[in-house]
């Protein structure tokens, strides 16, 4: 492979594509795909009890971390950034980070690149890269698909087979519900760990997969439990974290090194907690007791659609699953996918119907959606179905669909995902009081469990059940009771039941603080249906950037 030059000694800046996201431009950004998980694809019906935050973009870290030379990230940077960033200093290596919606943004920047540092190489990463015949849309000189680290340490003349050393992420940044901006305070917010990318199920319309080898690949940062341990406890002492979202597309799949993890956590007397992703047939090699132990809070789980065929849902009930789940204090989102196959305009509703009804913390509709480089893109382009002259700034799976389904219009898919996501708040009420009701149901069954790890977590995470969430669901309660009387009714019944269990200090904070909150979604509610958006920050960090490097 090439090497640069300048090997180690190459400045490097390494950039996310430019914003303003939230809004619909020439380059690409579309205001219904803003750059947040929730409100993107999650909480976007919930209104002011939507969950607002900003992750930053944790490739470009990683990347950043496990080279010598001297190497700026800019993150959401503006356009105005990008040129200022470019001028000021002579970057020999310019990398930027997409996924395909934001290929114009790749392109303008590739030009800008051009016009005002020539001299720099252009290296494109990250899922844009899977786009055929990208080389022929953009002007770059390297275009890296798969894994990015391993590909910048060799152009580097670096050993690409060094151990992987972990950034420190902080998980969310600019969190915001119910009108309000949470602190970003030291450990306050999860720490973000990345044990691998890629996912060995090779689910036919996943891009994750795809992108990392497919069905039986994937790419493993630490193989062990040990390894792991060692970077979450890195993490814990730099950040001051003890809760962790683990980035891993499929985490419980590995169970030899959970175990292994467990088992370090016990000899540490470790009360972590942790969000992970999972698929069904992953989760049920664990007991839900093993699953406490190891500190998982929180499931992301792919529900896709009960008559779909995907092996890692095979003799899954996933309603029980997921009642099982929030019992144990296991907070569920799941996924729905909107526009199978077998979907129609007369089942589809059932289907959406029945998706709800697993009434799980947080619900992610999505459209089906042939992406390039997945097996359903090859599928659906053989049989002729993609659907010609659409921007790939549309396809994200939140508007219409990008190919000819049988028996479901391009509009009516639209209307069938929007119908998904009101009827699941319509039914469910907010996910903050679905996840209020799991938490509760999880202190009442661990409380008194016999590993302190255990009630340590559970006393650390519920305790704004007894002072925050009480003010939040005073204020839910009021906020339902002309709306929707059934959902104001179950809250007003979770009220009563942490009432009982917390006693008359959190119904006090409740009385108090519940009428500001009240006040503060309201005033959220007016401002969105103002048109307010919201922005990540722009951060700019370096790293192995001395005084010589500044000098040169
Ligand atoms: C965090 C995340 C986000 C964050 C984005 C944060 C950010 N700053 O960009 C949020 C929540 C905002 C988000 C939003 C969206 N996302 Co998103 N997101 C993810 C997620 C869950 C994790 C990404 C990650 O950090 N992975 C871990 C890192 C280490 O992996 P990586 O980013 O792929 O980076 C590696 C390589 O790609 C490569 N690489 C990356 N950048 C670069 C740069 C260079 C120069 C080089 C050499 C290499 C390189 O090296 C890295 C290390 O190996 C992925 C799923 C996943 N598991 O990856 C989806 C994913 C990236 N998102 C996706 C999508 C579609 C979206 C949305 C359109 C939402 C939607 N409706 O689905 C929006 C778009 C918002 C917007 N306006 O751009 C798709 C992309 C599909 C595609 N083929 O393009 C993914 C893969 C999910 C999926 N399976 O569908 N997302
Ligand atoms: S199990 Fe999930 S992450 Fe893995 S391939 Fe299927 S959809 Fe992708």
């Amino acid at each position: 492979m090439e090497v640069h030059p300048k090997g180690s000694s190459a400045r490097v800046l390494l950039s996310s594509v430019f914003g303003p996201y939230a809004q619909d431009d020439e380059f690409g950004s579309r205001a219904i795909n803003p750059m947040e998980l929730y409100h993107n694809q999650v909480t976007r019906a919930q209104g002011g009890f939507s969950l607002r935050m900003f992750h930053r973009s944790w490739g470009i870290m990683m990347i950043q971390q496990n080279i010598s030379a001297p190497c700026t990230v800019l993150d959401f940077p503006t356009r105005k950034d990008f040129a200022r960033e470019l001028k000021a200093n002579q970057y020999d290596i310019v990398g930027i980070s997409s996924i395909i919606v934001n290929i114009g943004k790749v392109r303008e920047m590739c030009r800008m690149v051009r016009e005002l540092s020539p001299n720099s190489k252009i290296v494109i990463g990250g899922h844009v890269a899977a786009t055929p015949g990208l080389e022929n849309m953009i002007d770059a000189d390297h275009i890296v698909r798969g894994e990015g680290i391993s590909w910048m340490r060799a152009y580097l003349g670096e050993d690409e087979n060094a151990p992987i050393k972990h950034p420190e992420i902080v998980s969310g940044l600019k969190t915001r519900i119910m009108g309000l901006r949470m602190p970003d305070r030291k450990g306050g917010t999860a720490a973000t760990i990345i044990p691998s990318v890629g996912c060995p199920m090779g689910c036919n319309f996943c891009t994750t997969s795809a992108f990392f080898g497919g069905k039986g690949k994937f790419v493993n940062f630490y193989e062990t439990g040990d390894q792991l341990y060692d970077v979450f406890c890195h993490a814990e002492e730099s950040l001051g974290v003890q809760t962790f979202f683990v980035m891993d597309e499929n985490f419980l799949l590995h169970k030899k090194r959970a175990m292994q993890l467990l088992d370090r956590m016990k000899a540490g007397r470790k009360a972590w907690g942790m969000a992970v992703f999972a698929s069904a047939n992953a989760i049920r090699q664990y007991t839900p007791e093993e699953l406490v132990e190891l500190g998982v809070s929180w499931i992301w789980m792919g529900l896709e659609s009960p008559r779909s065929n995907y092996a890692k849902l095979k003799d899954t009930d996933s309603h029980a699953l997921t009642h099982m789940l929030r019992q144990h204090g296991i907070r569920v989102q799941g996924s729905t996918i909107i526009g199978l196959e077998h979907h129609t305009p007369d089942n589809i509703r059932d289907e959406i119907e029945y998706a709800v009804e697993h009434n799980t913390d947080f619900h992610q509709f999505m459209l089906y959606t042939p992406v390039p480089g997945t097996p359903l893109y090859k599928e659906m382009s053989e049989q002729g179905r993609m659907l010609d002259g659409i921007d790939l700034a549309d396809i994200h799976g939140q508007d219409k669909f990008n190919f000819r389904h049988a028996a479901i219009s391009r509009d009516d898919s639209k209307r069938f995902l929007d119908w998904a996501f009101w009827r699941d708040f319509e039914r469910n009420g907010p996910s903050l009081y679905r996840m209020c009701e799991t938490m509760l149901q999880g202190w009442r069954r661990y409380k008194n469990y016999p590993d302190l790890r255990v009630r340590e977590r559970f006393e650390r995470e519920n305790a704004k059940l007894r002072t925050a969430y009480s003010a939040a669901l005073w204020a839910a309660e009021r906020y339902f009771r002309k709306v929707n009387g059934d959902v104001s009714r179950q809250i007003h019944e979770l009220r009563r039941e942490i009432g009982k269990e917390f006693g008359a200090m959190s119904k006090l904070i409740a009385n108090v603080a519940g009428p500001v909150l009240l006040w503060t979604t309201r005033r959220e509610d007016q401002r969105l249906a103002a048109g307010v958006t919201y922005e990540p920050p722009t951060i700019l960090e370096r790293r192995n950037w001395t005084p010589a490097v500044e000098r040169a």
